[in-house]
């Protein structure tokens, strides 16, 4: 071989070693690699399972502290038979031109049915710059989405989860710090542009609301959701392998409610369990360990007696803002505890 060839050759690997983490290979392929897509709240309905992701776009929007590079403009619902089977496109659901009171950046959704109609949940910045928590309904789990006039009163922040109970409540849980503005609101109140979180306080917990019988607004103030260690203590902000950032997602097994959600900046989807949608929630250990790319944003979801984690990386892109959708089985030790995914094999 020339040295030419030697290296051609080596540039190569190394730019495979760079595209998989220091020479690590991800667990799972990207589901579509024709859109990037991102934060997928997946979804049983009908039998099949419905993936309700952030459609990443590269708007040409700069990089900034707040998420700015975010810059997402509309949603796309993928749908598939089963796990493994192939994954469908179903185009245009909802578009932001549509949604009134929204101007810029649609980030994390999730979606819900109740009486022959879904109902998809989204955030987005308002005309102010502010996140809100918009609701769009539509008669099929694929869109078309209608989207209200206005945001959900008393909602704020990012990445609403929607949780429906064994008793057929619905809660919707919220909340994301930095960029998703939840350091901005004490008691419910917005107290304007504020500092990130510092190192010192008591970590900003998410939120929590029941939904009212017609899924389009809360029927109570939003209330914290405690997450707490084995000691009964609150996650101060320096424990930030821990505590709470963003994409909370809540499930049920054996009888018991699984609050999971990112750490964001140490990139871990950590878990606590807690005795009811309230909470609060005991710290148990990591979900899924940091994946390519910055965030880290997942949903849990049974489909024919497994569990199966859902999940983002950047793994095509090798760029923050333009990630893939993913998925892998979870499993459960018989303690009830999850056991932790690596995302590299
Ligand atoms: O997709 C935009 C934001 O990135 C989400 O709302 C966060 O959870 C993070 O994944």
């Amino acid at each position: 071989m020339s040295n030419h060839k030697i290296s051609i050759a080596s540039l190569l690997i190394l730019n495979v070693l760079n595209t998989f983490g220091q020479g690590k290979t991800p667990i799972s392929k990207p589901l579509v690699s024709h859109i990037y897509t991102a934060d997928p709240s997946a979804h049983v309905f009908n039998g099949k399972i419905y993936i309700y992701p952030s459609h990443d776009i590269d708007a040409g929007t700069k990089e900034d502290d707040e998420g700015g590079h975010f810059d997402m403009k509309d949603y796309r619902i993928l749908s598939m038979d089963s796990p493994t089977s192939k994954v469908k496109d179903n185009g245009v659901a909802l578009d932001i031109k549509n949604v009134k009171w929204a101007g810029r950046q649609m980030w994390a959704p999730d979606a819900a049915y109740k009486n022959g109609t879904y109902f998809l949940y989204f955030p987005a910045k308002d005309k102010e710059d502010i996140f809100r928590i918009g609701v769009a309904t539509s008669k099929s789990p694929i869109g078309p989405f209608k989207a209200e006039p206005e945001p959900i009163k008393g909602t704020y922040s990012i990445d609403p989860a929607v949780f429906k109970d064994s008793d057929e409540n619905h809660y919707m849980y919220f909340g994301g710090i930095w960029g998703g503005q939840l350091q901005r609101w004490k008691d419910n109140q917005y107290q304007g542009k504020t500092d990130n979180p510092k190192k010192g306080e008591v970590a900003r917990l998410p939120r929590i609301a029941k939904l009212s019988a017609d899924m389009k607004s809360l029927v109570e103030e939003a209330k914290e959701v405690k997450i707490i260690d084995e000691k009964g203590n609150l996650f101060m902000e320096n424990n930030n392998d821990k505590r709470f950032f963003e994409a909370a997602w809540v499930h049920k097994y054996k009888g018991k409610y699984y609050l999971s959600y990112s750490t964001g900046d140490t990139h871990n989807i950590c878990y606590a369990i807690g005795d009811n949608p309230y909470g609060p929630f005991t710290y148990k250990g990591i979900v899924l360990k940091p994946v390519l790319g910055w965030t880290n944003h997942h949903s849990i979801v049974d489909f024919k007696g497994k569990t199966y984690l859902y999940y983002h990386d950047t793994e095509i892109s090798g760029k923050t803002h333009l990630r893939n959708v993913k998925a892998t089985e979870l499993k459960y030790n018989i303690d009830g505890t999850i056991q932790t995914l690596e995302s590299f094999k």
